[in-house]
Order: structure tokens, then sequence, then C-alpha cells
């Protein structure tokens, strides 16, 4: 008799990385004969799953079929359909967005995508679209993600989306208040790359030996006493840095949208999938 917890032990979760409307390509990935075992099978987006992409529309649709075990956090991307739509922020030329702002299930797919989390943790994996500060233990991340999620989940959504726009304050302190505490999470959440040593999240650069030329800088998991160091965080949004692979730490941003690559890493054992942009 296989009991209960058995069954949960042979889950098998693959992580994926920014998809950003891909859709051929994330079709081809599961495609792939490692996912036609079916139902012990969990499918984790580490968000981005749309813009800049060719088919944004196509890929939330998709998503929002699976079932609901699987898991998508949310990334800046994702936050920005949100606040285009709500008409907080405007369509830069560089986006995609248009197909779902017109598509006539626009109102689902921006209700689906609200409810998303923006950390997710389980088995001692914690999945973020970006990063976290070093002052947060797992247990504050996400209690803070729910701060915002809340926001973003209340009727209000569309009055409560333009307080986790902007860069005040950069640097965390357990005593930000208001609009400055939800900025702060949610940029360290959905947008971090790098810091300075003193903790300021830096946006303007991008570069992963950013710190050879100024000591200055450190990419945010490399924050000393960084308290979430026991923790293995799967993370994208950096494409410059792409497939990193550490003890406990998985980026999956193989910039897929730049004409790279679609990866997806299995937890259990870290066996690497990946699809180019350009499908054969
Ligand atoms: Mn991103």
């Amino acid at each position: 008799m296989i009991k209960k917890h058995d069954k949960i032990n042979k889950k098998e979760i693959w992580a994926i990385g920014d998809v950003q409307g891909c859709y051929d390509q994330l079709r081809t990935l599961l495609s792939h004969k490692v996912f036609s075992s079916g139902e012990n099978i969990e499918l984790w987006f580490a968000g981005d799953m749309i813009n800049r992409g060719p088919k944004s529309l196509d890929t939330i649709k998709y998503l929002m079929s699976l079932n609901e075990r699987n898991v998508c956090v949310l990334g800046n991307h994702d936050l920005h359909l949100l606040a285009t739509f709500a008409g907080f922020r405007k369509s830069s030329s560089s986006d995609t967005l248009e197909e779902i702002l017109n598509s006539a299930d626009v109102i689902d797919i921006v209700n689906w995508i609200r409810f998303r989390p923006l950390a997710h943790f389980e088995q001692n994996n914690l999945m973020v679209h970006a990063g976290v500060m070093a002052q947060w233990d797992i247990k504050k991340t996400l209690s803070l993600a729910s701060e915002v999620q809340d926001l973003l989940r209340d009727k209000n959504w569309q009055h409560n989306i333009k307080k986790i726009f902007g860069n005040t304050s950069l640097i965390w302190d357990d005593e930000l208040k208001g609009n400055k505490r939800f900025r702060t999470i949610t940029n360290a959440l959905t947008r971090i790359r790098l810091c300075r040593i003193t903790g300021n999240m830096v946006f303007s650069i991008k570069d992963p030996d950013a710190k050879e030329k100024d000591t200055n800088l450190v990419p945010w998991f490399e924050m000393p006493d960084r308290k979430t160091k026991d923790i293995t965080i799967i993370f994208g949004h950096w494409s410059a840095l792409g497939l990193f692979i550490q003890k406990n730490l998985i980026c999956l941003d193989t910039g897929c949208v730049w004409g790279r690559s679609l990866t997806a890493i299995r937890l259990n054992d870290r066996k690497i999938i990946s699809v180019p942009f350009n499908i054969k």
C-alpha cells in the first residue's frame, strides 16, 4: 500500500526560468520525455512569464490551464502588466503586452496573475524572481512577500499597485512603513541583482563581474551574513548571470527572449534540460 507521504516524496519538482512569452520554446521544452510521467511532476516558474517575447498571450493562457499544483512566482514584467492594465504605467516600446491587454480574456488573466505569490517555499527550496535582502530569514521573506501579495489580491488592487513601484527605499530597514516598505520588498523580490556592500540595491548595473571593477558591489546572494544561506534559492531575472548553480543557489534565466535558451532543472537531482530560442 502506498502511504500518502511516500507519494509526496516521489514528487519531482522542475523549475523553469524566465519564459517571457517564448511559448513555442516552452512547449518544446515540456514535450521532453522527462515530463511524460505526468502526475508526480510539478512545474515551478521563476517569474517573468510574459513580455518582450513573441507569444505572451499563448504563454499565460497555457500556464493558467496547468494544474493548480504548479507554481508561478511574479516577476517585474508580470507586475508591469498589472500596472499597465490598471493605467498606472504606460507600455514601453519594447513591451509585447498588447495582445494580452486587447484580449477578450484580459480580466481573467489579470485576476489570475495578481493571485500568484512573490515567493514560494517548500522542501527547503525558496523560489523568487530576483532575490532577497540579506537581513531576511525565510520566515521574514515569506511574511514580507505576503504583505505585497495582500495588496495585489485586495479588491482595491488597481489603486494599491502604485504603492509597489518606485526606487525608494533602496535599503531595507525593519522600521520602513507604507509605500517605502512595499517598494523595497517588491524591488528585492522582483528586481534585485547587485547591492552595495552597505545593502543598497543598485539597478543600473547588470554585469555579474561588476565587483571586479568596484569592490563595493556584490551580487545580492554574496552579501555577508545573508540569513537565507542554508536554503536553496531558485531565481531568474539575471540573464547576464545565466545558468548559475552553486550548492544553495540556482539562477535559471538563460535569456531565451534574447535568442539564447529556456532552461529547466529538476530540483531533486539537478538534472538540466534546455531548448534554444531557435528551435530546429
Ligand atoms: Mn525580471
